[in-house]
């Protein structure tokens, strides 16, 4: 891979990505805004992702995208429907019309959030998508290997935990992913020769993960940072927050609380 592209590029991810893979691709960046930290000779290209021309003209010429653009939380299902849904479409459509050869999409783990915590899941677990988000990553995924076996598109789904400098709770020290651990899950879906369609738990070497990330080891990644080395911090960070009954249950935490009228049993598999 030589030129990438990045969208999503104003958001804090991809912030925290860009000086990773600069040193190895020639980046162009992506969004419906400017990014903030834009330095001049930057490849920018404003794109609002449910615009597929303006998708295209954005993809044109490059080898490979890392997809991070999108609503990333929940939120109205008109805002997901746009982003998530019609723009992962679109950039799934604009990448095949312009023949890139692959895209790294960035799911979440979400897309299998209503799994309780006491259970370790691999990649072919069933999703069990916590929220509209969830879903519109499920999507993405199925998008994905659609565009892979139908259209020959080399393309990586990371269901990401969290990325953050440090994990800030204690949910989070089971699913954080530091940026290096990231950039290097980014770095194989980019590169890998034997990449067809995979999807990777993004997380990095994590004591108390719930997901089994064998695919990803299979690859050749190799997390360096271990939530555990910030488990007081995130510990006493913990404190602070009030316990809730369905959040603290399953993986995907206050995804699944919101809006809950499900049963009062709580799922034990
Ligand atoms: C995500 O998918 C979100 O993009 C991020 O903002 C966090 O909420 C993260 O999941 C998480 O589960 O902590």
């Amino acid at each position: 891979m030589h030129r990438i592209l990045i969208t999503g590029a104003a958001g804090d991810v991809a912030r925290r990505l860009r000086p990773l893979l600069a040193p190895h691709y020639l980046l162009r960046l992506s969004d419906v805004r400017t990014p903030k930290d834009l330095a001049p000779g930057d490849d920018f290209v404003e794109a609002d992702l449910a615009d597929l021309a303006a998708v295209a003209r954005a993809c044109a010429g490059v080898d490979g995208i890392v997809h991070l653009g999108g609503h990333s939380v929940e939120g109205p299902w008109d805002a997901i429907l746009q982003a998530n849904i019609v723009g992962c479409h679109n950039l799934f459509e604009a990448a095949r019309r312009t023949r890139v050869k692959r895209v790294v999409f960035a799911s979440s783990n979400h897309a299998v959030g209503f799994y309780p915590r006491r259970r370790r899941i691999g990649v072919d677990a069933p999703v069990r998508p916590d929220s509209r988000y969830g879903v519109s990553k499920a999507f993405g995924e199925a998008l994905g290997a659609t565009y892979a076996y139908k259209h020959g598109l080399r393309v990586t789904a990371l269901r990401i935990g969290n990325v953050a400098d440090a994990p800030v709770d204690q949910r989070r020290l089971a699913i954080w992913i530091s940026p290096a651990d990231l950039a290097q899950l980014v770095r194989i879906g980019l590169d890998h020769p034997d990449i067809r369609y995979e999807i990777f738990y993004g997380a990095s070497d994590n004591e108390r993960a719930w997901w089994d990330n064998e695919a990803a080891f299979r690859f050749g990644y190799r997390p360096q940072s271990r939530a555990e080395d910030f488990r007081d911090q995130a510990l006493a960070a913990q404190e602070k927050i009030a316990p809730d009954r369905i959040a603290d249950w399953y993986q995907g935490g206050a995804f699944c609380s919101v809006d809950y009228d499900g049963d009062e049993e709580l799922a034990e598999r």
